[in-house]
C-alpha cells in the first residue's frame, strides 16, 4: 500500500482503539526461544553487570566482580528491557498520519497512534525534515537536546540522531545543560574552568588531611550511584572510612541542607537545617563574621584573588546600608546567630574542604552560592592545599576516585566527517542564534524573535517548527508543562526515538523504538573519572518486537538520503568496536598493556589499574604566575570586570543575595503557596529511567503513585496520613501523589524526585484527555509544577527548585495510572 492508500483506508474507515491489552503478552513469548545459558558482562549508568540469559531471556543479573558497593537498582536492570512500556513498533499519531504538518496539534498528546512500518515511518520522517528545510530552513529545527542515553562509546544515540539528521541539514544547538548550568557559566569566570565537571582532589588526601568537610547541598551517597559512563562504585569505599572517621571523632562533617540527607544518615554527621534558597544569605553571614573577627587568611586573598577590595563594601553594608552580618543572615536563613559564628571559626581552624553538590546552583540566581563559596574559600584560603578549599563534584561519576591517566576508548562521530555536505547545505538561520541556552527552548517556541541576554551576548530566538529528540527526554526533563503543552501546540512535528513510551513519546507525532542497550553489542569506559578500564557490553538479547539500535534505524534512515557509507563509513556495529579498542589500544601503547581485541571481547574486561593521589589547584597554589587559572586575570576572581560590564540587574559583578520569585519560610508568594518543593535526584532510578521497570518501582510507589515526602507536622495539619493520596499544586499545574511522611523534611518542605513519569488524564479521568491545558497528573512528575524560568541573564539555566506549591489530600474520583500503560492504538 502506498501512503495515499493508507491514508484513504484511514480515513474512510472507522477506527477501532486497542487500549493496552496487548502489552501483557507474556514476556518470554517476546524474545526468541532457546536453552542457553551464558553469563556475559555489560555496562551502564548503574554500574557493570554480569547477565544469564535462559530461554532467550535475560534471567539473573549480578553485579560485576570489581564493583565491591553495587546500588540497590540492579534490582531494576531486568524491567528496563521487559515492562509494558516499551515501544514495540514505530508509531505515527493519528492526525500527524492523516494531515501531516496540517494537522491538529491542539491533539497531541490524545496518546491515539497508529502503527506503521518502519519503511513508512522513515520516510514520513524524511518528507518532514525535507517540509521543514525548505519552508523555513534551519532555524525551523532544534535536534540539539540531549540527555542520559544509555552507556556505550558506539551507541550513543544522541550522536547517531544529530550525525544523521545532519547530513540531511542543518539545525538549532544548545549550550550547557540541566545538571549545572549555572554552575558552568558562572565558575569560569571565578575559577577558570567549569569546576563541576573537572577530575576533584583525591579521597586519600581528603580523607589523609581534612579536618573538616562542609557537604553543602549535597548528598554523594544518593548520587554516586550512577555515573554517566559505567560506574564503578569505588567512592563508596571512601564514604566508608569517612564514616568511620566521623565515629572516631576525626573528621567533622557537617551536612548543610533543609532536608536528612541519605548521606546525612548514612554518616551519622550533623545536619545543619537552613531555609531553602537563602544560601547565599548564610555564607555572607559567615564571611562577615570572618572578617569581624579576623579570621580570614590575608595572605591568600592578596596573593592569589582579585577584587575583595570591591566586595567587601557591599559585605560591610557601606555599598546598600545592609551589613550582612550573622544577625542579618539569621533572620534569611533560620540558622542561629550562633552557629554562624561558630562555622565562621570552624571552617578557618583545621583544614576544611567545603563540597558543594549542584542542587543549589538548579535555582534563580544560581550563579551566586557557588560564586560565593569560592570567595568563602579563598578567605580560608586552603585552595590547593590536599584536604582543603572547595570541589563541586565529589558526588558525581567517581570524581575524587583518582584517574588512571590511561587514553580512554573513542566515540562514534556526532558531527559530519571532514568534507560532507548535508543535502540541505543551508546555514541561514535567518537572523536567529543558532544556539540557544539549553533550558530556554520552549521560550523560543513562545517567543520566536525574541532577543535576550545570555552570559554578556545577545541571543535571538528562532522560530522552531520541528523537534527531535533522542536519547533525552524532555516530558521529564524540563519544567512547567502546560506551558509545554502550548509551546507544543505550535510545532509542526515532533519525532522521538526511544525504547519506551514516555511523555515525550506522547506528545510526538513520529515515535521510533530503540532497542535497549542489553540488546546491542557496545564498549564503555569502566568508571567515569576514574578510567579504570574497558568494559564490553555484550548483548544478552535479540532487540525485542520491531526495536532496532539506533546505529541501525539511522543506518536506515541515511540510506534514504543515499549517504549510508557515509554514516556508517563503511562499518559495521563490530567493525566500528573493533576500531575504537585498537585505536584506544594503540594510544596506550607502552603505557597499558591491552589484549587484542578478541581477547577482550572474550574475557570482558580489560583493567587498567589504579591512578595516583592527586589536588585539584596544588599547580596554581604552587606558582599562580606559571601556572594561572582560566580567568581573565589567572587569579581567582571576587570581583568580575567581565560580568559587572555585562550590566546585569540579576548577576552583578561580585557575589550577591537576591530574593528570588518564589521563596518559602516568609519569602515572595509563600502566603498563597506556603511549600517549598524540591525535586532532587531519584535515589532508585535514573531520572525517567528505570520508572518503567514495574516491579521495582513497585517498591517505593504508594498506592500506584510516586512518593511526595512530607513532615508529619505539614501532613497532619491537612488531615493526611502516610499512605494517602495527595493533590500538589499551584497555579501552573497539579499533581497526584502518594505520601510519605517523614522526619527527614522539615516543615515547609516536600520532595518529589524528578524522573516520576507524566501521566495526565483530562477531566473525565481519561488518559485520551492528557493533552488538556492543567490535566490532572496521574503519577506524580514534580515538573507539572515548577518554573520555567532562567537562573539569570548570565546562565538562563534550569530553575527548577524555585517553586512553591500547596498540598491537600485528595478526594473525589482516583484516576488510574496512565503513564506507563503506552499509547492508546487505533487500528482499522
Ligand atoms: N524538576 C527537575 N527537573 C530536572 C532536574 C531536577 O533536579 N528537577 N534535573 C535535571 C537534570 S540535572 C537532568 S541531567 C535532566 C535529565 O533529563 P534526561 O537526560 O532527559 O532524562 P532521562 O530520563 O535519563 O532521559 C533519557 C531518555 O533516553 C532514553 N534512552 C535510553 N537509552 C536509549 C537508547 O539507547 N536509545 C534511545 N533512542 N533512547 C534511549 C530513555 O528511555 C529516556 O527516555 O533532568 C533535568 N530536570
Ligand atoms: N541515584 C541517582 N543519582 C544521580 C542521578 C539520578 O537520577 N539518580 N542523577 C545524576 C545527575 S544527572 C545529576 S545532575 C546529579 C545531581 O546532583 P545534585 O543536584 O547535587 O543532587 P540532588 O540530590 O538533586 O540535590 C542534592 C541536595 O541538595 C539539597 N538542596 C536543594 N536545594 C537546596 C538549597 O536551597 N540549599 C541547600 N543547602 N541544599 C539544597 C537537597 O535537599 C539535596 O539533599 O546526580 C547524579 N546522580
Ligand atoms: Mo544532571
Amino acid at each position: 500500500m502506498n501512503r495515499r492508500d493508507f491514508l484513504k483506508g484511514l480515513a474512510a474507515s472507522s477506527y477501532v482503539t486497542l487500549s493496552g491489552s496487548s502489552l501483557l503478552a507474556p514476556l518470554n513469548a517476546l524474545a526468541s526461544t532457546g536453552t542457553d545459558e551464558v553469563w556475559k558482562t555489560t555496562g551502564s549508568h548503574f554500574g557493570a553487570f554480569k547477565m544469564t540469559r535462559k530461554n532467550g531471556v535475560i534471567d539473573k543479573v549480578i553485579s560485576f566482580d570489581l564493583d565491591k558497593y553495587p546500588t540497590d537498582m540492579i534490582n531494576g536492570v531486568k524491567g528496563l528491557v521487559y515492562n509494558p512500556s516499551r515501544v514495540r513498533y514505530p508509531m505515527v499519531r493519528l492526525d500527524f498520519l492523516l494531515k501531516g504538518h496540517k494537522s491538529n496539534t491542539l491533539e497531541r498528546g490524545d496518546y491515539r497512534f497508529v502503527r506503521v512500518t518502519w519503511d513508512r515511518a522513515l520516510s514520513l520522517f524524511k518528507d518532514s525534515l525535507d517540509e521543514i528545510q525548505t519552508k523555513y530552513g534551519p532555524s525551523g529545527l532544534h535536534a540539539g537536546q540531549t540527555g542520559w542515553r544509555a552507556t556505550g562509546q558506539l551507541h550513543s544515540s544522541t550522536s547517531h540522531m544529530q550525525r544523521a539528521v545532519g547530513m540531511h541539514g542543518n539545525f538549532v544547538k544548545k549550550v550547557g545543560d540541566y545538571s549545572t548550568g549555572a554552575g558552568q557559566t558562572i565558575l569560569p569566570y571565578v575559577l577558570g574552568s567549569t569546576e563541576v565537571y573537572a577530575q576533584g582532589t583525591s579521597w586519600p588526601l581528603i580523607l589523609e588531611h581534612s579536618d573538616t568537610i562542609v557537604l553543602w547541598s549535597n548528598d554523594p551517597y544518593k548520587n554516586l550511584q550512577v555515573g554517566w559512563n559505567a560506574e564503578t562504585h569505588e567512592s563508596y569505599a571512601y564514604l566508608a572510612q569517612l564514616k568511620e572517621k566521623v565515629a572516631q571523632g576525626k573528621i567533622r562533617v557537617i551536612s548543610i541542607d533543609p532536608v536528612v540527607t541519605k548521606t546525612q544518615k548514612y554518616l551519622g554527621c550533623e545536619q545543619l537545617y537552613i531555609n531553602p534558597q537563602t544560601d547565599v544569605a548564610l555564607m555572607l553571614g559567615i564571611a562577615h563574621e570572618m572578617v569581624s573577627q579576623n579570621l580570614h587568611d590575608k595572605a591568600f586573598i592578596e596573593g592569589y584573588s582579585l577584587g575583595f577590595d570591591e566586595f567587601l563594601p557591599y559585605l560591610l553594608g557601606e555599598k546598600d546600608g545592609v551589613a550582612k552580618t550573622p544577625e542579618w543572615a539569621s533572620q534569611i536563613t533560620g540558622v542561629s546567630v550562633e552557629i554562624i559564628k561558630d562555622l565562621a571559626k570552624v571552617m578557618t581552624k583545621g583544614r576544611t574542604q567545603i563540597m558543594m553538590g549542584w542542587c543549589i546552583q538548579r535555582q534563580q540566581h544560581g550563579e551566586q552560592p557557588y560564586w560565593m563559596a569560592a570567595v568563602l574559600a579563598t578567605m580560608i584560603g586552603q585552595i590547593g592545599l590536599p584536604g582543603g578549599g572547595i570541589s563541586y563534584g565529589h558526588h558525581y561519576s567517581s570524581i575524587g576516585v583518582p584517574s588512571s591517566g590511561a587514553a580512554a576508548p573513542g566515540a562514534f562521530p556526532r558531527n559530519l566527517d571532514e568534507g560532507q555536505k548535508p543535502l540541505f547545505d543551508s546555514s541561514d538561520f535567518k537572523g536567529a542564534s543558532s544556539t540557544i541556552p539549553v533550558a530556554r527552548w520552549i521560550d523560543a517556541i513562545l517567543e520566536p524573535g525574541k532577543t535576550i541576554d545570555a552570559n554578556g551576548s545577545k541571543v535571538t530566538y528562532p522560530d522552531i517548527k520541528m523537534m527531535v529528540f533522542s536519547g533525552n527526554n524532555p516530558w521529564n526533563h524540563h519544567q512547567d508543562r502546560n506551558k509545554m503543552k502550548r509551546a507544543f501546540h505550535k510545532l509542526e512535528c515532533v519525532v522521538t526515538i526511544d525504547v519506551n513510551w514516555t511523555a515525550t513519546c506522547r506528545f510526538s507525532d513520529i515515535v521510533l523504538p530503540a532497542c535497549t542497550t542489553f540488546e546491542r553489542n557496545d564498549i564503555d569506559v569502566y568508571g567515569s573519572y576514574a578510567n579504570r578500564g574497558v568494559l564490553a557490553m555484550q548483548k544478552m538479547v535479540e532487540p525485542l518486537y520491531e526495536s532496532l539500535s539506533d546505529f541501525e534505524i539511522f543506518t536506515r534512515f541515511a540510506a534514504l538520503m543515499g549517504k549510508e557509507k557515509q554514516y556508517t563509513r563503511g562499518l559495521t556495529e563490530m567493525d566500528w568496536l573493533r576500531k575504537l579498542y585498537d585505536e584506544c589500544k594503540a594510544a596506550n601503547a607502552g603505557k597499558f598493556e591491552m589484549p587484542d581485541f578478541n581477547t577482550f571481547w572474550q574475557q570482558g574486561y580489560v583493567h587498567f589499574g589504579e591512578g595516583e593521589n592527586w589536588t585539584r589547584h596544588s599547580d596554581f597554589r604552587d606558582d599562580p604566575e606559571i601556572n594561572p587559572l582560566g580567568t581573565p586575570s589567572g587569579l581567582i576572581e571576587i570581583f568580575s570586570r567581565k560580568i559587572a560590564q555585562f550590566n546585569y540587574d540579576d548577576c552583578p559583578g561580585h557575589p550577591s543575595w537576591m530574593e528570588k520569585s518564589e521563596r518559602s519560610h516568609g519569602g515572595p508568594g509563600s502566603d498563597k503557596y506556603p511549600i517549598w518543593m524540591q525535586s532532587c535526584h531519584p535515589d532508585q532510578r535514573l531520572h525517567s529511567q528505570m520508572c518503567e521497570s514495574q516491579e521495582y518501582r513497585e517498591t517505593y510507589t504508594v498506592q500506584g503513585r510516586e512518593p511526595v515526602y512530607l513532615n508529619p507536622l505539614d501532613a497532619k495539619a491537612r488531615g493526611i496520613k502516610d499512605g494517602d493520596l495527595v493533590r500538589v499544586f499551584n497555579d501552573r499545574g497539579q499533581l497526584l501523589a502518594g505520601a510519605r511522611v517523614s522526619n527527614r523534611f522539615p516543615q515547609g518542605v516536600i520532595r518529589i524526585h524528578e524522573g516520576a513519569w507524566y501521566g495526565p488524564v483530562g477531566k473525565d479521568g481519561s488518559k485520551q484527555g492528557g493533552n488538556e491545558i492543567g490535566a490532572l497528573c496521574s503519577y506524580g512528575d514534580p515538573n507539572t509544577l515548577t518554573q520555567d524560568i532562567g537562573s539569570s541573564k548570565l546562565a538562563q539555566a534550569c530553575a527548577a527548585y524555585t517553586c512553591l506549591v500547596e498540598f491537600e489530600k485528595f478526594s473525589g474520583k482516583v484516576p488510574e495510572v496512565s503513564a506507563f500503560s503506552g499509547p492508546i492504538e487505533i487500528s482499522r
